[in-house]
């Protein structure tokens, strides 16, 4: 870092998106003081999943914390202060959350507009390893004249109004689109603040990266294993390289910073792969494609389902438009 005092020139997550929404005509802040919510609970988790490692190793060392109570498993803690925060906000009627069965109807005291769809703590397998983990989530708007029912989570993820992601690593990124391109920030953890560092990200055209998880190969339908072999045998003898962290936020977030294609396809024993549609597939599928890429299930443009029911799944290709078209060839090639 260089000497001098510090930049007075910059953006915030909440000035970013007030300016986003103020070029709306009808726009009435609600929208702002959600995501205001969505960004507490992120800051909220990122502590929290900094100070993990260490509240388990002092739990392991034979004391208990001040308290003398069990600490809370990390999934269960960031999916209590999502709902919580969410429902102070005022501004929610729905929710949906991976940790709870059915989804949560808003009290009439605190209903809004809003119905936020999220897993709060995705790739929870990488906790205990201090590997990247993060938080995605997507927001509909209730439907006209409706109070809150399943129904408005039901609907494509074209009909989302936001989408974004946290991502917990080396520092916190909150990536995140309100349908004009997407923008990425970085806790700045001195002053409490997301940073707008990467504005208008685009992903490149063709990457040289591929993620799938190939230890389910065998499994593998015809289409992904073709595919698969000729990104590995291609013709002009350079073959992509092989990253899967098992995190689908983190993966994702490489894919639209370097490019190249992420994929969890359906195979001969998941029909319809492992992602769940609502809060996996439709967020990273509209931030995909608003940075310019494609996000498919090999047969249909993945933001175009119609969901039936909040938990299902969805197989899912997803990254730069010219990786995610070899992939529909092969698709196509089979059918
Ligand atoms: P989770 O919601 O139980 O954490 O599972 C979702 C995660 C994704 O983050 C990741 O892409 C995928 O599961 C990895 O699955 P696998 O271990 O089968 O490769
Ligand atoms: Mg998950």
């Amino acid at each position: 870092l260089e000497d001098g005092p510090p930049s007075t020139e910059i953006v915030t997550l909440t000035s970013h998106v007030l300016s986003q929404q103020q070029r709306h005509p009808i726009a009435t802040g609600d929208l702002t003081l959600l995501l205001t919510a969505i960004q507490t609970t992120c800051k909220f988790i990122s502590t929290n999943v900094r100070r993990a490692g260490l509240l388990n190793l002092m739990g392991a060392a034979g004391s208990s914390n001040v308290q003398g109570e069990d600490q809370k498993k990390l999934d269960i803690l960031s999916n209590d202060i999502m709902i919580n925060s969410l429902r102070a906000s005022g501004k929610c009627a729905v929710l949906v959350s991976e940790e709870n069965d059915d989804p949560i109807i808003i009290d009439a005291g605190h209903r809004g507009r809003y119905c936020v769809v999220f897993d709060p703590l995705d790739g929870s397998s990488n906790i205990d390893a201090g590997v990247n983990i993060g938080t995605i989530f997507g927001v509909y708007k209730c439907a006209e004249g409706s109070e809150g029912t399943l129904e408005d989570v039901l609907r494509p993820g074209s009909e989302m109004q936001v989408a974004g992601y946290c991502m917990y690593g080396s520092s916190a990124n909150l990536v995140i689109s309100t349908g004009q391109g997407v923008d990425g920030y970085t806790l700045d953890n001195g002053i409490g603040e997301f940073i707008l560092t990467h504005p208008n990200i685009r992903i490149p055209n063709r990457g040289k990266i591929y993620s799938f998880n190939e230890g389910n190969s065998l499994f593998f339908h015809e289409p992904v294993q073709k595919y698969l072999e000729s990104i590995k045998y291609p013709a002009n003898g350079k073959p992509y390289s092989a990253r899967y962290i098992g995190s689908m936020v983190a993966d994702v977030h490489r894919t639209l910073l370097y490019g190249g294609i992420f994929g969890y396809p359906s195979d001969k024993k998941s029909k319809d792969g492992k992602l769940r549609l609502l809060y996996e597939g439709f967020p990273m599928a509209y931030l995909v494609e608003q940075a310019g890429g494609l996000a498919t299930t090999g047969y249909e443009r993945i933001l175009d389902i119609k969901p039936t029911a909040p938990h299902q799944r969805v197989p899912v290709f997803l990254g730069s438009k010219d990786d995610v078209e070899d992939v529909l060839k092969f698709h196509k090639e089979s059918a």
